[in-house]
């Protein structure tokens, strides 16, 4: 049975928690808290420090651990990315701001995956929503090359995320 650490991240809002708790056999460990800023009138709450669940597959335990989106907590992403196997950036393919917001952090979780060689995805989230992105328009409004996967997702449905982590279990 293969041990498998898996970093869920990609910018504010994009579905990072409803992901991990979707895919997770267990109750997951989260840390949310009341908004207070600017951000308010998107959502009640967001994640500060982490969110973390596990799911089996085929024998393997994946330890999954989704990070806080918002950038005054990034300083998480050193911490959470520490010995991770393999990571997940999620974007809201109805949102353009987070295709913008994804561009660094791709930067920031490739230098950070640099020495373990830890391979990616980019989910395409919220593909149930009217008006979201094809992969193929996420893909050019990332600047992603081939070797890149994405992948449709929606972070609600069982079936979808287990679908993410299977195309991710292939990279590695
Ligand atoms: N329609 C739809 N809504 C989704 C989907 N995934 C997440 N959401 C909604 O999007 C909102 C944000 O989801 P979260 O899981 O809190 O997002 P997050 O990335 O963890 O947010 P932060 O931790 O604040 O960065 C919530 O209202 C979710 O219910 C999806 O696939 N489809
Ligand atoms: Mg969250």
């Amino acid at each position: 049975m293969a041990t498998i650490k898996v970093v869920v991240t990609g910018p504010f809002n994009v579905g990072k928690t409803e992901f991990v708790r979707t895919l997770s056999d267990i109750p997951i460990v989260s840390t949310e808290r009341r908004i207070t800023d600017h951000l308010k009138s998107t959502k009640e709450e967001t994640t500060v420090a982490m969110d973390y669940g596990q799911v089996k597959v085929n024998g393997d335990l994946f330890h999954l651990y989704g990070t806080p989106g918002q950038s005054r907590f990034d300083f998480m992403w050193n911490i959470l990315s520490t010995e991770m196997d393999a990571f997940i950036v999620l974007v809201d393919s109805c949102d353009r701001d987070t295709m913008l917001a994804a561009k660094p952090l791709l930067r920031t979780f490739r230098r950070l995956a640099r020495k373990s060689q830890a391979p990616y995805l980019v989910a395409a989230n919220k593909q149930d929503l009217e008006g979201a992105w094809s992969v193929e328009q996420v893909r050019k409004a990332l600047g992603l090359n081939d070797k890149v996967p994405v992948v449709p997702c929606v972070a609600r449905e069982k079936t979808s995320v287990h679908n993410v982590l299977r195309e991710l279990k292939a990279l590695l």
